[in-house]
């Protein structure tokens, strides 16, 4: 027997998945792999962050440079760090992908950071983003627009979560 109360939390559960297998994408280029980009929704004139896994199939190190997209205003490279019991977003100069190894921009770790959203994240949408690349160079990729979720990230006006 299903009570509402387990229903909900299956609902809290699937809205919680970073990315249904069906919107799975890999994006190739260069020597480097970009698996399942996605973001969450977001309201307009918001912050929305990024996520996904850039791999590297070759033995020589690349970095992420920088981002844009016509949806952001601009965007910045972030990571976290713990100030007490508060996680703070902090910007970085780039983002080190290692020879034959990979990075994850994951929720509470680093990711992209679009700031003053120039259009509202819509759930079940997606939102293009272009990375530059130190060797592999510019690159478009399509962020999966997720719905908020329960882990999602409280970003008001003091920039942190
Ligand atoms: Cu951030």
């Amino acid at each position: 027997m299903i009570s509402r109360r387990t229903l909900a939390g299956a609902a809290l559960m699937l809205a919680a998945l970073p990315l249904r297998p069906a919107l799975a994408q890999t994006i190739e280029a260069g020597a480097l792999r970009l698996e399942n980009p996605w973001t969450r929704a977001a309201n307009q004139g918001a912050q929305g962050a990024g996520f996904l896994v850039i791999r590297n199939t070759a033995a020589e190190p690349d970095r992420l440079l920088a981002a844009s997209s016509p949806a952001a205003q601009r965007m910045e490279l972030h990571t976290h760090i713990r100030e007490g019991e508060v996680m703070r977003m902090r910007p970085v100069n780039d983002i080190p992908v290692p020879g034959n190894g990979s990075v994850s921009l994951q929720p509470g770790g680093l990711h992209l950071m679009l700031i003053g959203l120039t259009q509202p994240l819509v759930a079940g949408q997606s939102v293009p983003v272009t990375l530059r690349f130190e060797r592999a160079g510019e690159v478009t990729i399509q962020l999966a627009v997720q719905a908020a979720g329960a882990r999602q990230m409280q970003m008001g006006q003091g920039h942190r979560h």
